[in-house]
């Protein structure tokens, strides 16, 4: 399980960056808070809760359809490639991979060091013969690869349809970042979601047992906790829309009357019925998904889905 240390955060040394973006973010019209800001411990834990929800389809399809495709996968890569993960979170997938592609070495980026390590650990032991090379970062912001993988092949692995947080312009920019970062030759394998029925796609964001509404409304107790915020958490109620134009679910917190507040001691007023936005998961169909990778510098080489075309896996190179 994972360690009882406390992280930065919840000691007073709250990121700065964080602080930033929770105080421009809660000034703006309309409000909203990057969905990175949803990962501290307890929203790590409230995620991998939601990957178990019998209305969350996304972990499940990607996990079964990396399983089917694993040999062909190994196939596919080169001998003595290194996987980079980009996002890494507790690595549920990564041992389906490690698996099928035998890599010389992995190195999982994520922004949530004391998960990452706790993984990065658990997958070392799985794995004894494995280099394994965490790295303590935000894939926004890139720092360089370890140097012990720097003559070899990339495989980058970039799961779980993340790519879906941005919009458009950054999701292209990130790809592109990836590319040059992962360097000549590199390949990536995506995972990315399909536009489908808002009445599958809905309950997947708003489930009934109110998993999602714990995650989203987190945010809120952990700006408390780390910003010495003093937000109502009840007050404010969780919103799961399908945005049909932009092909994306928006996640929201609604307040339910009017509220006051003090974040830093910066006060703030929310009159009832307007929301914080805090996710966009976009949604994408063949065409667009390919589209976008082909304009971060990406060309797909193969893609695969499940039966009912809900997920797709793609494998790409540079
Ligand atoms: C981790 C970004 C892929 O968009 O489906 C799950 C996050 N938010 N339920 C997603 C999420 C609400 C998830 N990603």
């Amino acid at each position: 399980m994972l360690k009882q240390e406390m992280v930065d955060g919840e000691r007073g040394l709250a990121d700065p960056n964080f602080r930033a973006d929770v105080l421009n973010g809660l000034a703006a019209t309309p409000r909203a808070i990057p969905a990175r800001w949803f990962y501290d411990r307890r929203g790590s834990e409230l995620f991998e809760a939601i990957t178990d929800l019998p209305e969350y389809y996304p972990t499940r399809t990607e996990t079964a359809l990396l399983m089917q495709v694993g040999p062909q996968l190994g196939a596919l890569a080169a001998p003595n490639a290194a996987i980079v993960e980009f996002g890494s979170g507790s690595s549920t997938k990564t041992p389906i991979l490690l698996r099928a592609i035998d890599p010389a070495a992995y190195v999982p980026i994520d922004i949530s060091g004391e998960f990452l390590r706790h993984s990065a650990a658990a997958l070392s032991q799985a794995f004894p013969g494995l280099p394994v090379h965490p790295v303590e970062a935000d894939f926004l912001r890139p720092v360089p690869l370890p140097t012990q993988v720097a003559g070899l092949p990339k495989l980058g692995f970039f799961p779980g349809s993340t790519i879906g947080n941005m919009n458009a312009f950054h999701a292209v920019n990130l790809l592109r970042a990836m590319r040059e970062w992962l360097g000549e030759g590199a390949r990536l394998l995506i995972g990315m979601d399909r536009v489908k029925s808002p009445d599958i796609l809905i309950p997947a964001y708003d489930d009934a047992q109110g998993v999602t509404a714990a995650f989203n409304r987190n945010l809120l107790e952990r700006i408390n906790r780390e910003l010495a915020g003093t937000i109502p958490v009840d007050a404010f109620r969780h919103r799961a829309i399908w945005n049909a134009g932009a092909a994306r679910i928006e996640m929201h917190l609604e307040a339910q009357r009017d509220v006051a507040f003090t974040v830093e001691d910066r006060p703030f007023a929310i009159a009832a019925g307007e929301t914080i936005h805090t996710e966009n998961s976009h949604k994408y169909g063949p065409n667009g998904g390919r589209m976008l990778l082909r304009a971060g510098g990406w060309t797909p080489i193969r893609e695969w889905t499940d039966p009912q075309d809900w997920f797709a896996l793609a494998l790409c190179e540079a």
